[in-house]
């Protein structure tokens, strides 16, 4: 259902390009959004495609970057792509597998053995796969651009120091907007409750959850540090982000147009990924400046043991793709 902010975001791209006046008609203006700041990674590889985009087209066509929740959080931002209120939206897969059920392979805990390892799967013909069924799939409303780094998510906590699969038990931590997220958490003894990102600072604050979980550039950037400092890595979910189109902005554009912006879109994938690493050292080294005990957790094998509810739940689904992720080197 669209949110009376998508209609209202409908209303102003309606209003920008009436604005620019019949001279100037066919200057287009894409409206990007993602829920992280400027310079963040994800935010930083758009606006550089924007770039690509205006002198490819010598200004005719253009993105307008929307950072840091100002279009709500993903799933507001998916309803308005889906709406063609809003372009380009940078979102993490786990809730884009509500739309595309297949993607949510990625969202199962321990899938991948490392971040090297998903970054094979990304880049080799898995990825391809999942891209173009979020793109042929008539109900999605998305075209699938490319994917892009996230690290390794780690739970961090207002109360204690997670070292064992015993020290999870009754802590209430926010998850992403997906079942298999929060049946994740309950799987690990702790309790698991979904919301946006939106919403996740005030959670803390007022001890609606003790703790949530992310990469070390998240952490940093939505400033959790210093209200939740037991970082432990645990690193269960491994989820790519993805970057995707509105189906129905893109059906209005020319062939020409169509292919600069699957092109530019593409190339994002490699460009974010350099971006990715720097920033992830720098947070790590600001996370532990801030006084953060960094727990690093040598054997991951009980973690693992634990969550094998959630894959008897989900997982006989994807045991095709699950194979053939095994399987890249
Ligand atoms: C971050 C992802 C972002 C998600 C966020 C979350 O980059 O797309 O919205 O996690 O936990 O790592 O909601």
């Amino acid at each position: 259902m669209p949110t009376r902010r998508t209609i209202l975001s409908a209303g102003l791209i309606a209003a920008a390009v009436t604005l620019a006046g019949p001279a100037l008609a066919q200057k287009t203006v894409l409206k990007a959004a993602d829920v992280h700041p400027l310079g963040y990674p994800t935010v930083e590889a758009v606006v550089q495609m924007g770039k690509k985009l205006e002198q490819a087209t010598n200004g005719r066509l253009s993105i307008q970057m929307y950072p840091s929740m100002q279009l709500g959080g993903e799933k507001e931002m998916i309803e308005q792509a889906q709406v063609g209120a809003l372009q380009f939206a940078r979102v993490s897969v786990g809730p884009v597998g509500a739309v595309v059920d297949n993607l949510n392979v990625f969202n199962l805990p321990f899938v991948f053995r490392n971040t090297a390892h998903m970054r094979a799967v990304i880049d080799g013909p898995i990825g391809d796969r999942l891209l173009k069924e979020i793109t042929d799939n008539p109900k999605s409303g998305l075209i699938g651009l490319a994917w892009m780094d996230s690290g390794a998510r780690s739970f961090y906590n207002k109360t204690r120091d997670i070292k064992s699969v015993e020290d999870l038990k009754g802590l209430k931590f926010r998850m992403m907007g997906n079942p298999i997220f929060v049946d994740t958490a309950n799987a690990l003894g702790a309790n698991g409750v979904a919301m946006g990102m939106d919403q996740v600072m005030n959670a803390l604050q007022t001890g609606v959850v003790d703790g949530a979980e992310n990469n070390p550039p998240s952490y940093d950037s939505f400033g959790h540090v210093p209200v939740a400092k037991h970082y432990s890595l645990t690193e269960h979910l491994i989820i790519p982000e993805i970057l995707v189109f509105s189906r129905k902005s893109f059906d209005a554009m020319s062939k020409e147009d169509q292919a600069l912006i699957m092109k530019f879109g593409k190339e994002t994938q490699l460009e974010q990924r350099k971006l990715w690493d720097e920033r992830t050292k720098m947070a790590m080294d600001k996370i532990k400046a801030a006084g953060v005990n960094v727990i690093t957790i040598a054997d991951k094998k009980p973690f693992q043991d634990a969550v094998k509810p959630v894959w008897d739940k989900y997982g006989a689904k994807y045991a095709d793709l699950v194979k053939q992720i095994q399987e890249t080197k």
